[in-house]
């Protein structure tokens, strides 16, 4: 008998779904939001952001005058060449294949069989040695008591960057040192090489070049190599300078967290710049902070709640999220705003790094790097609901649209339609 009811219930569900559906009227909906103001900044950003401006690679000349203020490359004779092919099969990608070999081997076994219709045969499990994925490994070697992997990581928005993974007692202890490198803007790490990766010196040396984008695609661009048989020294003490002792080292504040070297605590907030989640403002806290911290932060309170029973909860004005630290799985994301209201934030799950429009500016993009962000609007007043704003969120993954109702108890938050990529 419940099967039953629960198969009517269902039934009647999805009928009123579908009834709701043929009669809901999204424009009205929408329109209830409206807001002149919003309509205002997008018209000026439009202007500016729609103007087509051809992509022109960067000149050659300008490509081989690079110098990375970190580490030192010079001209060899001798050397391997680039090769695109390579770039997908390093061995550890290689040590791989049998894994995938098995897993097709099983799909196809099992294909006749509409139990196993969800197996996807090109899905394997990461392999991890240590905290390094083993398809991302470039090279690996010992050398005495020391022992190093240099390895990829792709971070979102930033393309391919190369790290190193170093111990000095045999494999014991492993510390993990960003070189500041992305890959192929301009200059490209070879897996592939005729020289031992530790040089005499107990340094690392790598075969690299230096190349070019030659289109302004994301994913399938083309590069051109403009600089062949270079070898690159990634000295181990510059890869560990940490100059104000702060944890962080002085490659990763300059290339990756845009937080002062040479200051332990970047916005002098009191909380050190590798425990501080947002190390770069501290700036007052605004009535609007709390709106970008809830959803930013992901509030449990929040829900796609039904405006008109103004169902939502209520955020309280005063209050105050206490300071969160980072883990080690904490991920970075970047933004560029000029808000105080999202500047402002106390994150609690992830590092956000803001940069000022003008500093985006500034930033050396020059070889073709293209930053991709998530980003959080300005929250603009709607035109007919009293002390209600709108605001987007929009990044890689998608946007969602959310209104925000002030009142003197608190904040109702709400979300009017979310777009998924
Ligand atoms: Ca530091
Ligand atoms: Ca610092
Ligand atoms: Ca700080």
């Amino acid at each position: 008998m419940k099967k039953y009811l629960g198969l009517l219930l269902l039934l009647w569900t999805s009928a009123l779904a579908f009834a709701q559906e043929e009669d809901f009227d999204f424009d009205a909906y929408l329109a209830k939001f409206k807001s002149t103001e919003e309509d205002q900044y997008y018209h000026r950003g439009e202007e500016k952001e729609w103007k087509y401006v051809p992509y022109k690679p960067v000149k050659k000349s300008k490509v081989r005058r690079y110098k990375n203020e970190f580490f030192e490359f010079k001209k060899i004779k001798d050397y391997t060449t680039y090769d695109e092919e390579k770039r997908f099969h390093t061995p550890y990608q290689d040590s791989l294949w049998e894994v995938k070999q098995e897993r097709m081997k099983r799909f196809l076994d099992t294909a006749a069989d509409p139990r196993h219709s969800t197996f996807d045969p090109f899905y394997i499990e990461p392999q991890f040695i240590g905290k390094i994925d083993r398809e991302n490994i470039l090279m690996h070697e010992s050398h005495g008591d020391t022992e190093a992997f240099v390895y990829e990581e792709g971070e979102l928005g930033i393309g391919l960057s190369v790290w190193v993974a170093y111990s000095k007692d045999k494999g014991k202890n492993w510390s993990y040192y960003c070189t500041g490198i992305n890959q192929k803007s301009p200059l490209f790490v070879k897996w592939y090489s005729k020289f031992p990766l530790f040089n005499s010196n107990g340094d690392l040396q790598i075969e690299a070049c230096l190349m070019r984008k030659m289109s302004a695609d994301w994913i399938c661009a083309k590069y051109e190599v403009v600089q062949d048989g270079l070898l690159l020294t990634i000295d181990i003490a510059t890869l560990q300078r940490d100059s104000d002792s702060d944890g962080l080292t002085d490659i990763l504040e300059k290339k990756y967290y845009y937080t002062n070297p040479n200051n332990p605590d970047t916005d002098g907030d009191g909380v050190s710049d590798n425990l501080d989640l947002n190390p770069r403002w501290a700036v007052p806290r605004t009535d609007k902070t709390i709106v970008y911290e809830a959803l930013i932060n992901s509030d449990e309170r929040l829900g796609w709640c039904d405006w008109d029973e103004d169902s939502c909860a209520l955020i309280p004005l005063d209050e105050v999220t206490a300071v969160h630290y980072p883990s080690d799985s904490t991920i970075t994301y970047r933004m560029v705003s000029d808000d105080p209201n999202l500047v402002s934030i106390q994150p609690i799950n992830d590092r956000y790094i803001f940069l000022s429009s003008e500093e985006y500016e500034l930033l050396e993009k020059d070889y073709g790097d293209v930053w991709f962000f998530d980003n959080y609007s300005p929250m603009f007043k709607t035109d007919y609901l009293e002390n209600t704003y709108v605001l987007s969120s929009g990044g890689l993954m998608g946007s969602a649209y959310y209104y925000a109702k002030w009142t003197e108890k608190g904040w109702k938050i709400g979300g009017i339609y979310s777009i998924s990529e």
